[in-house]
């Protein structure tokens, strides 16, 4: 038994269906996961509906700012590893509404630690040594890039420019703290941009897809020319595991992709994707649609992962290029309109009354 932070948001669904498929591929024992989620605007059960009704997830819904709630999750399920991927995630709701962050990524990740430390601390001397904390965390930490800066790596240091990325920062220093105060196995992954199906529509990705099929302004923030580094979301689900299996206690391993794209090219790329798939009715390209708007305050130029301590201690590569990875993903948001419709209407949001009615793990 794992349990996952998070597990009803993007990557931690993602994670969740992963984990199942990987196992079977591998031809591993099935392995039960528990799913401890708040449920915010960014979790959405429909996400991992499938793995709930089969019985191979169990969620709870609960805050991991509720230290009874991780007590009694941890309790009761037991689990051998806890993967964090739990954090309010979005930028632009940072710079409006900054104290949701400290609460959830710096309290949550303190309560969340704090629990664990102690159910880890009363575990057999075996189940102990295998135990494992893994910290999902950002490469925004590192703060921005010139074009000309090298790649962040495992040293650079912390120059958080955001609440959002300053409120990781603070998460990954307090595990760092209780791994070397008071020896908690932990591990921490620095992940550049991800991109992939069950994306929350606010993110540039989906957004940009779905705002172009519905014919609204394509929003691209100041030149359009920042850069991220963008990865699929399983090739960073896949890195998660391999991770969690060879990583060394109390390491920090860099997640990326090597696939450094300017903003506007994202957004080319889909537009001519779009074209190609579901042309416009009246002939014309989607990219009519792009509309330059305020650039967001204080927003990071560039971002850039160095891969080299994953791919050289770990052997984890991704497998998709940007190219493949766009294509799945514009084809997953073309086909799947059952679960757009859900997060569009906002009818996944009373999904524990509709679905669960106090059955929960
Ligand atoms: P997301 O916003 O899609 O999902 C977050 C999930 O956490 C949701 O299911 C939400 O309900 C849950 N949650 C929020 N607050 C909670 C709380 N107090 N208690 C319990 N659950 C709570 O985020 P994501 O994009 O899936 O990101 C997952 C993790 O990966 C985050 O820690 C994020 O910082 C990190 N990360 C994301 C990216 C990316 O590109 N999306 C890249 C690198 C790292
Ligand atoms: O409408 C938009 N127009 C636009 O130009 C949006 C939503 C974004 N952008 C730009 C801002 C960024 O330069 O696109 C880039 C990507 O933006 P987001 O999708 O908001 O991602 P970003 O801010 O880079 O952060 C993401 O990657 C790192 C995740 O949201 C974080 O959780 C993760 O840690």
């Amino acid at each position: 038994m794992i349990l996952i932070t998070g597990g009803a948001g993007f990557i931690g669904g993602n994670f969740v269906h992963h984990w199942f498929e990987r196992r079977e591929r591998l031809g591993l024992p099935r392995e039960q996961v528990v799913v401890f989620d708040k449920l915010t605007y960014a979790g959405n059960p429909a996400t991992i509906q499938a793995q709930i009704a089969s019985g191979d997830a169990i969620l709870v819904h609960a805050d991991i700012c509720d230290r009874d709630a991780v007590r009694n999750a941890l309790a009761t399920h037991k689990p051998r590893a806890v993967l964090h991927f739990a954090a309010e995630s979005h930028v632009d709701r940072s710079i409006h509404g900054p104290g949701e962050f400290i609460q959830t990524n710096m309290v949550g990740t303190f309560t969340l630690l704090e629990e664990v430390r102690a159910y880890w601390g009363a575990m057999e001397t075996a189940d102990k040594a295998a135990f494992r904390f893994h910290h999902v965390s950002t490469d925004e930490v590192y703060g921005s890039l010139s074009d000309t800066d090298p790649a962040f790596s495992e040293t650079t240091a912390y120059q958080p420019n955001s609440p959002y990325s300053a409120s990781k920062a603070g998460s990954d220093h307090l595990v760092r703290a209780y791994h070397h105060t008071y020896g908690l196995p932990v591990l921490t992954t620095n992940c550049s941009n991800n991109y992939g199906p069950y994306h929350f529509p606010e993110k540039l990705i989906p957004l940009m897809i779905l705002n172009a099929l519905d014919g609204k302004p394509l929003p691209v923030y100041g030149d359009g020319l920042n850069i991220r580094d963008w990865l699929y979301v399983r090739d960073h689900c896949e890195a998660i595991c391999q991770v969690l299996e060879k990583g060394t206690l109390g390491e920090t391993y860099n997640i990326g992709g090597i696939n450094e794209i300017k903003n506007i090219d994202v957004v080319t790329t889909i537009c001519r994707k779009l074209d190609e798939l579901r042309p416009r009715a009246d002939g014309a390209k989607y990219e009519s649609q792009i509309t330059y708007v305020t650039d967001r305050p204080g927003h990071d130029r560039r971002y850039a992962i160095d891969p080299t301590k994953v791919q050289r201690d770990i052997g984890w590569r991704p497998a998709q290029t940007f190219e493949t990875g766009i294509d799945h993903t514009v084809r997953w948001y073309l086909e799947n309109t059952e679960w757009i419709d859900t997060v569009r209407s906002g009818a996944y949001r009373d999904w524990i009354s509709r679905n669960y009615e106090g059955r929960q793990g």
